[in-house]
């Protein structure tokens, strides 16, 4: 009997031991085994688009919403910068543009001391892929990622097959050298130009795996449903369905390296639909991001965080946070890594973005700050006479001015977009296609002057060269002088007027 309890004893504390032993070594492997990050961001795609952001338009994203489903998803969360380049600025610097230089489609400052995040993840040996946006994505220009495929090597970017591959080929180098791996997988999906099934496919493009017809598919409530319109989104929807293409292509090759449960996967969009009223501007459609993470072992699957308002310009450090890499330098962004880890954070209840360049017309800066409820807008550049334009304005625009003559909401619309207030104030909850501005409807006097003091401290508190021309905006000679000095172009253009013309603003 005494035999028999001491062997039971013995094997306890063997079976116990390897259990302490086994529990001890998945502690030791679970905190020193590093992990992968996947960026996988769309190109101009609308949020509302994804069937797990509520689009109606049948079947449209089902490897995005199976991945929704497996993921946290946020409802409000944001690009501070509606435009290719200054977005994916912000995403690479945790700087808003102004602070990072990039404000447009241009670089960084030559030897710039500010770090991009691929360079801190560099020193802590990541592995670092791009596949394509890859100048849009890099603001130092003498960056070279450690594996680099841009939108030639991948059938315009708009090949399922061919990110599938180069997908597959960067998981395997990485694992070669051994090194955990920074992946940025950009779809040049949904950007104009959208697919046409009339139209040879180019460059190495694929067909997407479903065509849509004009009837089968939802009009933004920004802009007038009419059959142009519709047919034109239409392609937008083509466009949309081959990004879901594409992405499921990049997630099947993460299953098959055997890296999915190590690889944290974050899907945005880096601006809104390239349409009137959406990308290149600071309305509600053009900052709004579908925003999907899944962080295996962490993030609860298929969970919504519907309270928090985040934003891109929290990424950069978030990411360092996340993966515990010390950072001292300076971010206008703020960790949301609690919200990931399911737990609250205080002050997440308002985001600002901003427009400085673009790349077609005059210059048209704006700042906005978006709440839960509201969004208000101050166009610096709306005088009653300087035009709104741009390159991407499409067939979309084309038909709503084709359209005014007899149709007094396609009417509203063009004018609205064209000239602008110089400040507009929306109703989120009850309008949120912002069509009706009420900047100066008496019941909102109280919203408008707290949203104007949020703008006001904001813009001092980030050195925002606008400041001067925001605090003058009653006062047209000092504002005046004040715009001309952030914006030198914009005296000649104000002379002549050719930039604030609408000329060829339908042209692709
Ligand atoms: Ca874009």
């Amino acid at each position: 009997m005494k035999r028999s309890l001491n062997k039971i004893s013995f094997l306890s504390v063997i079976f116990l031991s390897c259990g302490l032993l086994l529990a001890f070594q998945n502690t030791v492997h679970k905190e020193a085994k590093p992990f992968n990050i996947l960026l996988f961001t769309a190109d101009d795609l609308d949020r509302n688009s994804l069937g797990c952001y509520g689009s109606k338009v049948p079947d449209i994203s089902p490897n995005i919403d199976k991945f929704a489903g497996q993921s946290l998803r946020f409802e409000h969360a944001f690009v501070n910068a509606a435009i290719c380049a200054p977005s994916r600025g912000i995403l690479a610097t945790g700087l808003y543009g102004h602070n990072s230089g990039v404000t447009g489609f241009v670089k960084m400052k030559p030897g710039s001391q500010i770090p991009i995040l691929v360079e801190l993840l560099r020193a802590q040996n990541y592995e670092l892929g791009i596949l394509s946006k890859v100048g849009h994505s890099t603001p130092k220009a003498d960056f070279k990622w450690d594996f680099t495929f841009d939108q030639a090597d991948l059938g315009d970017g708009r090949s399922p097959k061919a990110y599938y591959e180069k997908t597959k080929a960067f998981f395997a180098q990485a694992s070669q050298k051994g090194k955990p791996f920074y992946f940025m997988v950009n779809s040049d999906d949904p950007h104009r130009p959208y697919h046409n099934p009339k139209e040879p496919l180019k460059n190495g493009a694929e067909a997407p795996s479903r065509i849509y017809s004009p009837d089968e598919i939802t009009v933004p409530g920004f802009v007038t449903d009419l059959p142009k319109v519709r047919q034109e989104l239409s392609y937008y929807y083509n466009s949309t369905r081959r990004l879901d293409d594409t992405f499921g292509r990049v997630m099947q090759a993460l299953e098959e390296s055997g890296q999915a449960e190590n690889t944290l996967v974050i899907f945005l969009s880096d601006n809104g639909i390239a349409i009137p009223f959406a990308k290149a501007n600071t309305y509600y459609a053009s900052n709004r991001t579908p925003f999907l993470v899944r962080w295996p072992a962490v993030t609860k699957a298929g969970t919504v965080n519907k309270k928090d308002l985040i934003s891109s310009v929290d990424y950069f450090v978030t990411i360092l946070d996340i993966l515990k890499i010390p950072f001292t330098g300076k971010t206008n962004g703020r960790s949301f890594l609690p919200l990931l880890e399911g737990k609250t954070q205080t002050g997440r209840d308002k985001i600002f973005t901003q427009i400085d360049t673009k790349q077609a017309g005059g210059p048209t800066p704006m700042r906005s700050v978006v709440t839960s409820d509201f969004s208000y807008i101050f166009n610096a550049w709306a005088d009653g006479e300087r035009v709104y334009r741009n390159n991407n304005e499409g067939l979309t625009m084309k038909a709503l001015e084709e359209a005014a003559g007899n149709n007094p909401d396609a009417a509203e619309r063009v004018k609205s977009f064209r000239y602008r207030s110089e400040e507009e104030l929306y109703d989120l909850k009850k309008d949120p296609d912002g069509l009706h501005n009420l900047i100066n409807d008496p019941a909102f006097k109280y919203r408008v002057q707290s949203a104007r003091k949020d703008l006001e401290t904001w813009m001092s508190k980030t050195n925002d060269p606008l400041l001067k021309v925001f605090q003058n905006r009653n006062s047209p000679k000092v504002m005046l002088e004040a715009f001309y000095k952030v914006y030198p172009g914009a005296q000649k253009a104000d002379l002549d007027k050719a930039n604030y013309s609408v000329g060829k603003a339908f042209e692709e």
